[in-house]
């Protein structure tokens, strides 16, 4: 049984990464003015936090069905079956993308597999799923796997301003709580697949602090692995990196991004983060 394995840009799991891991990434939408770019492809998350000083406000796509099709067709030459581990299905379509593809194309079993998160989180489970692939690992042996490492991870992000994630209509609260979130620096994570606002903190550097008390109770002394996440704050988030390896040692610490498209809806300035178990 050979097994292909598939995730979207929003892992943003560097180009050699996936390489090494032989991950194959479909790209979602960025609308910037009246140019379309499929992010990661042909816009850097460096270049779209350029491009957003001056132009209107971007908008964004799940991959175009075509587009899916065309990549499992391809995959169907040399894979009998493919996981495509995808963004939550509570803020994009990516992952219904993905199923209703794989009903049009013959010769590829295709499972999809709902992260009911994004970024280097989901990034997480498709490397895990690389390396069970490795290990021998069958898609219907792997799923279970990925389910499980469900029950260990968790992301917990903040937002400069949360106008582009109300906007966007990926903040799902409402009206009211949102008026009074405003004001305030929530901390945001997943629930049931949607974005909702988890506590109400006033400042950005106490939000960061009770993260940090949120990952020390979770992780409780194991191995995990954990990733800061930034949208062009990089030094900062370097530093909070080095005091984060000080404080835990048992956790694998990694940098990653919100590319063009997620930075779309959290806004410059935003940090996160995300972990899972070690297996
Ligand atoms: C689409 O157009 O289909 C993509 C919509 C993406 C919405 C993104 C909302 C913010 C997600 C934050 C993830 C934070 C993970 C740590």
């Amino acid at each position: 049984m050979k097994t292909a394995i598939v995730t979207d840009s929003t892992a943003y799991i560097p180009q050699e990464v996936r390489e090494k891991y032989n991950i194959h990434m479909i790209p979602l939408t960025v609308i910037l003015g009246a140019e379309v770019y499929e992010e990661e492809r042909d816009l850097t998350a460096a270049e779209f936090y350029e491009e957003i000083k001056t132009k209107e406000l971007p908008t964004t796509s799940q991959p175009p069905i075509g587009k899916f099709v065309e990549l499992f067709e391809k995959l169907a030459e040399n894979y009998d079956e493919v996981i495509s581990i995808h963004l939550s299905s509570g803020i994009s379509g990516t992952y219904q993308g993905a199923i209703s593809a794989g009903f049009m194309v013959e010769g590829l079993e295709v499972y999809a597999f709902d992260t009911e998160v994004s970024c280097m989180v989901q990034g997480f489970y498709a490397i895990e799923a690389a390396k069970l692939v490795q290990e021998g690992k069958s898609a219907a042996e792997i799923i279970p796997i990925l389910d499980k490492l469900k029950e260990t991870s968790h992301a917990y992000f903040m937002v400069d301003d949360l106008s582009n994630l109300q906007r966007g209509g990926r903040l799902s609260s409402a009206q009211a709580i949102i008026g009074s979130l405003l004001q305030v620096k929530p901390l945001l994570h997943f629930k049931d697949k949607l974005i909702v606002p988890f506590e109400k903190i006033r400042t950005k550097k106490r939000a960061m602090k009770r993260i940090v008390e949120l990952l020390g109770e979770a992780t409780n002394g194991d191995s995990y692995y954990a990733v800061i996440i930034h949208a062009n704050r990089e030094e900062e988030a370097k530093e909070w990196k080095a005091e984060l390896e000080k404080e835990f040692p048992n956790i694998e610490f990694s940098l990653s991004y919100f590319g063009a498209v997620i930075g779309t809806h959290l806004g410059e300035g935003s940090m996160g983060l995300g972990w899972m178990k070690k297996r």
